[in-house]
């Protein structure tokens, strides 16, 4: 297959200004109707080509007659006299036999569309690219007992009864849109239905629609849309547009959400809620995704993307935005917490491995393969240096600009930083190579003291590493927050923001009498790897002193990272200093639960070995597990007191009581770890009297690692329990895919095997398959079994579903980065994918690119 070049952009030679639709919708075959206006661009006499994949043409009509027309390798191509016509087009689908879930599709009885990115022109011919913005109006037609709702974009202008038990509905979207954002849905669903008033005094109908029995779980989903709705306005400034705003859950979804105007359609797990099936993280997730999908209504929609190398223009910026509204409503610290840690556990690792790639691509085989950690996390940290560096304020004057300049329009990264330096005076010219080069910069500071002259002097120096493609690279502008603290008393000498913007900075700090030590890249100012030469003690003075919680978790990740480090690479380490630190925060009764359960966890196995030459996850499988159960050792009475201490009452969804969820269970993992006295026991006791999820999966994740019966009858119970319930079944799935225990491999390979193991469904494959994948020392088992499960898997997989067996490729991808052995059995596994006959694009591009 070809790739796609970004420098190859043209404009489109066609437009379409009007779009009308007509669906006779059936599962087993559906007719759609398109009548375009389509509108010649620029002088040019080239025919109009339409794109269109697995489509039945049945009709092509040119201003209301046949018309000639050339059907062929996924396009048709129909020769047009004039600059204006009226094509209509008609063409047959089978949404039932739709497994890939791209363009309209079944899940569970109710008919949905996903288009983004290329699924539309799996509905009907349309020149699919995200620059050709049109009107729709869509008529459905569907039978009344199926498919009692039927819902469109926009805003619903009529509806009636037709014979044969059918009914009709026509919904129209003023807003001119690319095709990716259509969307239709027909089921049997009902409604959560409310109401927002916008602050110009608009009333907008607020539905959320899901499966009868699931209604009860969509409150929180309501709640968190409606704080989104006036977040927006508060913040940036965005109102809604539309008289109503719909959100359909469906179970069967490639992703997370998809931000179709005016009618979001979800995968149900970022929907539905309640104590008794929803983790706390999951309450959060719920709450994340509806705003990211709902901000998307003005960064993605009102203003869209030029072309699929911009994606970062709406993903990046909408994450970052979904990141603020989180941080606002809970804790900011613990916020930035998780979103640093998921940036390290995937983005990090694509920066440095061979699917590396520019938050702006270049060039691409298959743009499914792009919703990658780099758009939208890596994306998201380029935006967060702007606003570091702009302020609040100038950043805030910027995307007002943006949005006023580009509103309606499809736009690039170009135009956002342009709007950002035109609105703020500030040259963002050498910061666009953030956009345009791939690898995580490196940063290696050097702190010396002249205690005599009072005076330090930093030494700052970037390196930003050669990546696929990219051989050479320029220094960027690195926003780093510095502090300074003295050794002795405590006091902070300097607290700042420094750009370092050349190869090398240096810094000169006066008044500096006692010994300074080095707070850096404090709230994690900058997407970057620092190396320093700190000591252990500096480390820990930090992790019990340093006034920004962000840099107070930092260095205590920090000090049991090169604890960790230092034990895999030379047989041991001093535990000591690790376990004091712990004491010190576990103790300190200033400090929020939930950031101290945050700060007491140990780097994930993975992270460990992203820190070494050649990761040998057996053996840091032993220094970690030898580390936790000396710090449950150690400290078992300090954990048996903040397990106590956090034990909760009754179910409440509120900061305070989900830190003491999240504490116990830390707590409870240390002592289970220790093999302290009860702790099973304690466990089992957790898992069978909690009144929520957070805390039954807790206990589960935790038992789920030992060899005890208490784990036995949880993985049962837990089973038996709820057996009926698909999201809460994938947790089943996942927690014994994540088990440290040595026989995970096997256990996976018979999970596979299971009667409700489904593999049409992508959240059930993620929930064994992918979970399985993050599981180091499982997925890395020496017997290679890991892998040649993996490698089955996405054989079986990709003819049903290609997007969902591409992404389980990356692991794989890896191979560089371990022993000999392993490495071979990795590259093997990716020959044996590509070999393999009717290989998806999507599979061959990341497996071709993964082998390097
Ligand atoms: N913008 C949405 C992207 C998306 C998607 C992409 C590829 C295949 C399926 C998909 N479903 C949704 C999601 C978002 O970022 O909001
Ligand atoms: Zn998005």
């Amino acid at each position: 297959p070809a790739a796609i070049h970004r420098a190859d952009y043209r404009p489109p030679e066609w437009l379409v200004p009007d779009v009308e639709l007509d669906f006779d919708l059936a599962a087993e075959r559906t007719r759609v109707g398109a009548r375009l206006t389509v509108q010649r661009n620029g002088d040019h006499d080239a025919p109009l080509r339409l794109d269109g994949e697995g489509l039945k043409l049945i009709e092509v009509k040119v201003d209301g007659k046949p018309a000639e027309h050339l059907h062929a390798q996924d396009a048709l191509t129909i020769p047009i006299v004039g600059d204006e016509a009226v094509v209509e087009t008609l063409v047959e689908i089978a949404p039932g036999a739709n497994t890939q879930l791209m363009g309209l599709y079944e899940s569970g009885g109710i008919l949905c569309t996903q288009c983004e990115a290329e699924g539309f022109r799996r509905i009907t011919f349309f020149p699919d690219r995200p620059d050709v913005l049109s009107r729709y109006r869509v008529r459905m037609h569907a039978d009344k007992i199926l498919y009692p709702i039927l819902l469109a974009n926009g805003d619903p202008v009529a509806h009636g009864d037709e014979e044969g038990g059918r009914h009709w509905a026509e919904w129209t979207d003023p807003f001119p849109k690319p095709c990716y954002l259509f969307a239709l849905v027909a089921g049997d669903l009902v409604a959560n239905q409310d109401s927002f008033i916008t602050r110009s005094g608009r009333t907008v109908a607020l539905g959320i629609w899901v499966r009868e029995g699931d209604i009860g779980k969509t409150g929180h989903a309501m709640e968190s849309l409606k704080a989104a709705m006036a977040w927006d306005e508060r913040v940036y400034g965005r109102e809604y547009d539309l008289a109503m705003f719909n959100i359909v859950a469906v179970a069967d979804f490639n992703f997370g959400a998809m931000e179709n105007k005016g009618l979001n359609i979800f995968n149900s797990r970022y929907v539905l809620a309640d104590p008794d099936t929803a983790t706390d993280a999951d309450y959060d997730a719920v709450a994340g995704v509806v705003a990211h999908e709902y901000f998307h209504n003005w960064s993605g929609n009102r203003v869209t993307c030029r072309d699929w190398f911009q994606l970062s223009l709406k993903e990046g910026f909408t994450v970052f935005r979904d990141q603020q509204f989180s941080a606002d409503l809970g804790s900011a610290a613990v916020k930035r917490i998780d979103d640093v840690r998921a940036l390290r556990a995937a983005q990090f690792p694509e920066d440095a491995g061979p699917l590396a790639h520019p938050v702006r691509p270049d060039s691409y085989i298959e743009i499914s393969n792009f919703y990658t950690a780099t758009v939208y996390n890596k994306g998201a940290e380029l935006i967060r240096m702007m606003h570091s560096l702009l302020g609040a304020e100038k950043f805030r004057a910027g995307t007002d600009l943006y949005f006023d300049r580009h509103d309606g329009t499809a736009a690039t990264c170009e135009d956002f930083a342009k709007a950002l330096e035109d609105a703020s005076g500030i040259d963002l010219a050498r910061f666009r190579r953030w956009y345009s080069q791939a690898g995580t910069p490196r940063v290696r500071a050097s702190l010396t003291h002249h205690a005599g002259e009072g005076r330090a002097r930093l030494v700052l120096e970037q390196t930003v590493p050669a990546t696929p493609g990219q051989p050479r690279k320029a220094p960027v502008p690195i926003p780093l927050k510095i502090a300074l603290f003295d050794e002795l008393t405590g006091q902070k000498y300097t607290d700042r923001l420094v750009l370092l913007e050349e190869k090398r900075q240096d810094l000169l700090f006066e008044g500096i009498g006692g010994r300074p030590i080095l707070s850096i890249n404090r709230d994690f100012s900058a997407p970057v790897i620092i190396e320093t030469d700190r000591k252990v003690d500096d480390l820990a003075f930090l992790s019990a002193r340093d006034d920004n919680p962000f840099a107070r978790y930092e260095a205590m990740q920090q000090l049991m990272l090169e604890t960790l480090v230092t034990a895999v690479s030379t047989g041991s380490a001093d535990h000591k200093p690790v376990i004091e630190a712990i004491r010190q925060t576990l103790t300190n009764p200033a400090m929020d639960p939930a950031f101290i359960a945050e700060s007491v966890l140990l780097p994930t196995e993975a992270f460990v070995g992203d820190h070494m030459l050649v990761v040998d996850p057996d053996a840091i499988h032993a220094a970690r597990e030898k580390l936790r159960s000396d710090i449950g050792d150690e400290l078992e009475s300090q954990w048996r007191a903040a397990y106590a201490s956090s034990s909760a009452n009754r179910f409440e969804y509120s900061p305070a009581a989900k830190g003491a969820r999240r504490l116990r269970t830390v707590a409870l993992g240390y002592l289970m770890a220790a093999d302290a006295e009860g702790a099973p026991a304690m466990a089992l006791m957790q898992f069978e009297n909690a009144d929520n999820m957070t805390d039954r999966q807790g206990a589960l994740g935790n038992l789920v690692n030992s060899d005890t019966t208490e784990r036995q009858t949880a993985l049962g119970a837990f089973y038996e329990r709820y057996q009926e319930n698909p999201l809460v079944l994938d947790k089943w799935f996942t927690v014994q895919a994540l088990s440290m225990r040595e026989d995970t491999v096997d256990k996976v390979a018979a999970l596979a095997r299971h009667p409700d193991f489904l593999l049409a469904n992508p959240n059930r494959v993620r929930s064994l398959v992918g979970a399985f994948t993050a599981n180091q020392r499982a997925f890395h088992h020496r017997s290679g079994r890991g892998y040649r499960f993996l490698g089955d898997m996405i054989l079986t997989i990709d003819p049903l579903n290609p997007q969902t067996a591409a992404r389980l490729i990356p692991a794989l991808g890896r191979w560089r980065r371990f022993d000999e052995t392993r490495g071979q059995m990795m590259k093997a596994e990716l020959e044996r994918i590509i070999a393999t006959p009717n290989l998806s694009r999507d599979a061959f591009e990341q497996a071709t690119k993964s082998l390097g």
